[in-house]
């Protein structure tokens, strides 16, 4: 939703209207749901940084399964632990995080209507 005009859905491009037609309408980095490849791939140990954008006017709580990441703050701190962080529409926000748990972790929209709708994606850890 938002600036969502068009979307890869099923590794078809698909149109607004196609998209609302098959229930699906949020996306990341203009792919609907989860993709054959991951966001990211990472090596047990490396640190990562995600800057996410929230690109629509509705706030989204974005959770990351199997580590926890601190939010890199403005001037280079970092917030507490979490699991999940809610963002308003319009906002850049940055996570960190060790990946040190091995596996396939999804990350996604907390609230489960917006994954249920394409709004959910994986990273992996080698
Ligand atoms: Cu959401």
């Amino acid at each position: 939703m938002g600036n969502l005009d068009a979307a890869i859905l099923e590794g078809e491009r698909k149109t607004f209207r196609q998209l609302v037609d098959a229930n699906q309408f949020w996306a990341f980095n203009g792919t609907v749901g989860m993709t054959e490849k991951p966001l990211a791939s990472l090596s047990r140990g490396e640190t990562a940084r995600v800057e996410i954008y929230n690109d629509t006017s509705f706030p989204h709580a974005m959770h990351l399964h199997g580590m926890h990441f601190r939010e890199v703050l403005e001037g280079g701190e970092v917030g507490p632990l979490r699991d999940t962080l809610l963002m308003f529409g319009g906002e850049t926000r940055e996570i960190a995080f060790v990946a040190d748990n091995p596996g396939k972790w999804l990350f996604h929209c907390h609230m489960l209507s917006h994954a249920a709708s394409g709004m959910m994606t994986w990273l992996e850890v080698a």
